[in-house]
């Protein structure tokens, strides 16, 4: 069975309980929720993580090596920035769905950029919180294809 790990990234603790305009109302342990029930009926195991510590973060990936066989990742504000998470996740050599609740290419300038994606499989946005279940099934379909 597919192990798959399931990231967030900073403030998305805060989902569901601010700014419901731009996020919307669900709140992250819900959203897991649904992608607990998503991965039985895919037939896959999941682990859910969230923090807003970069170290942390990368740490988490770090461990996925030779544990896990894909990672669904939210970066948050890191996807604009971050290299140190982009060469973690190209160092751990896993397949990667980046998630976006929001559609980051029609928002301020600085979000249309993402350092995550060239390292990626691909990238979804725009769906809020449809879209980490786009990206779990895109990820397993990822998976069973290239066995
Ligand atoms: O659209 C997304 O999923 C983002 O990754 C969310 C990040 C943002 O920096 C990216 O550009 C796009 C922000 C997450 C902040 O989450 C909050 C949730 C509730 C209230 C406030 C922030």
């Amino acid at each position: 069975m597919h192990k798959i790990i399931v990231l967030n990234g900073p403030n998305l603790n805060m989902l569901g309980i601010r700014e419901p305009g731009v996020y919307g109302t669900d709140t992250l342990a819900s959203i897991e929720s649904l992608l607990r029930a998503k991965a039985e009926e895919l037939g896959v195991q999941i682990e859910c993580f969230q923090t807003n510590h970069e170290g942390e973060m990368i740490d988490r990936i770090h461990s996925a090596y030779g544990q896990a066989d894909g990672i669904v990742i939210n970066p948050g504000a890191w996807t604009h920035y971050s290299y140190a998470l982009r060469d973690a996740l190209s160092t751990v050599g896993l397949p990667v769905i980046e998630v976006h609740m929001s559609n980051i290419h029609k928002r301020e300038a600085f979000r249309h950029v993402s350092v995550v994606t060239a390292v990626a499989v691909g990238q979804i946005a725009g769906f809020g919180s449809h879209s980490y279940e786009l990206g779990l099934t895109a990820l397993v379909r990822h998976l069973q294809k290239s066995q």
